[in-house]
């Protein structure tokens, strides 16, 4: 068992639910940094909730971060925090930079003062390669990102990389693929299908409105991808891994999957609705995660199919309680 701390921005959210389990398991003290909510949201880590040490922070205030690492003084930082959903970042495009890209800034800086020695993790993600480059996307693909989010991440990305390079810290930035789960915001494309198809099969809703259902994407299960962020932190020098299946599937068969699943017919139930289409698209994304492999020996477990029924099951199994 491990005696080593970690601090984790993000940890209501899915990513930051599956590490901090990962991490309690291998005997690691967790602190969780948590924003202040008018009615507080801990569906996700509910039944860990106990077991995690909160500290009060917001990734726009730096002094707060600042607090947060002094008092937890942790052996590692995981940095998943962000406004994550790409459609709101053309709604408040400006609070996407200031807490996806700038708030990368306030919290590699808090360290780089406060606990030069921690290890830290940055959530990078596939969304700064936007327009195909090249295919499969590796760590030596251009950026050209397509959203205000993806451009957000790209400076996050590079901020990490010269924190590193400036101040000699092990930062690490994990450039990872679309990754879903049961615990799943609502909004994002999977978990949107697969609670829509809980629903219509138990009579609750009657249609599913979508945008682009001709997009592809490189789709693996959250669980498997927190596995890469603490391998990271556990290598002798720093550096940055791209993390995917190496699959990509579109839209069409994500809907195609979970309404056979339940024995129905997507065509009879969705609805294509422009509201859903995006201002620019990220047409296809499919990774190549053999660094990883390679140097981290980190594998996949959950396959696409697999995914899918889990999280239709799940919400199924959810939504019968009610
Ligand atoms: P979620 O949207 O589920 O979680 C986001 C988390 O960030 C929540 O805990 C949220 O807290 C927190 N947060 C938002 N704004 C702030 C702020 N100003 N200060 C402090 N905390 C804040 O995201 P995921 O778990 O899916 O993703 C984790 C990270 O990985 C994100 O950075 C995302 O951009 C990135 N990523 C995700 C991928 C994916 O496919 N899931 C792929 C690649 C990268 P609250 O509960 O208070 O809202
Ligand atoms: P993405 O995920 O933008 O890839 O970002 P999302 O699930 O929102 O969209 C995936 C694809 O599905 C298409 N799509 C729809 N998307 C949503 N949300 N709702 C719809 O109705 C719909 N119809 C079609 C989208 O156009 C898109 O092509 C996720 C986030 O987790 C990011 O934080 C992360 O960085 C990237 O994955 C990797």
């Amino acid at each position: 068992m491990s005696n080593k701390s970690a601090l984790i921005t993000g940890i209501t959210g899915q990513d930051g639910s599956y590490l901090a389990e990962l991490l309690l398991e291998k005997g690691y003290k967790v602190f969780g940094l948590i924003r202040r909510t008018s009615s507080p949201l801990m569906e996700n880590i509910e039944h860990i909730v106990k077991e995690i040490e909160f500290v009060e922070g917001d990734l726009l205030d730096q002094g707060s971060l600042v607090q947060a690492i002094s008092k937890s003084k942790p052996d590692e930082v995981y940095n998943l925090a962000a406004q994550s959903f790409v459609g709101t970042s053309w709604t408040q495009p400006v609070l996407t930079g200031q807490i996806t890209a700038i708030g990368v800034t306030n919290i590699l800086d808090a360290v780089h003062k406060t606990r030069p020695e921690a290890k830290f993790y940055q959530a990078s993600s596939s969304e700064m390669f936007g327009k195909v480059m090249e295919t499969p996307q590796k760590e030596t693909t251009p950026f050209y990102p397509r959203s205000p989010y993806g451009v957000a991440k790209v400076y996050g990305h590079w901020i990490t990389v010269n924190y590193r390079e400036s101040f000699d810290m092990f930062a690490c930035s994990g450039i990872l693929f679309n990754h879903e789960s049961p615990r799943r915001g609502l909004e994002f494309v999977t978990r949107k299908v697969t609670d829509a198809v809980a629903r219509i099969k138990l009579g609750m809703q009657k249609e599913l409105r979508m945008g682009n259902l001709d997009a592809k994407r490189d789709w693996g299960f959250a669980g498997d991808y927190v596995k890469a962020m603490w391998l990271m932190l556990q290598q002798a020098t720093p550096d940055d891994y791209v993390i995917a299946t190496g699959e990509t599937h579109t839209v069409q068969e994500l809907v195609d999957i979970a309404f056979g699943h339940v024995g129905l017919s997507w065509r009879d139930y969705v609805v294509i609705d422009p509201k859903f289409v995006r201002p620019a698209e990220v047409d296809l994304l499919l990774g190549d995660c053999t660094k990883a492999k390679q140097q981290l020996g980190w594998k996949l477990e959950v396959g696409f199919e697999q995914l899918v029924t889990m999280m239709v099951e799940s919400d199924i199994a959810k939504l019968s309680k009610l």
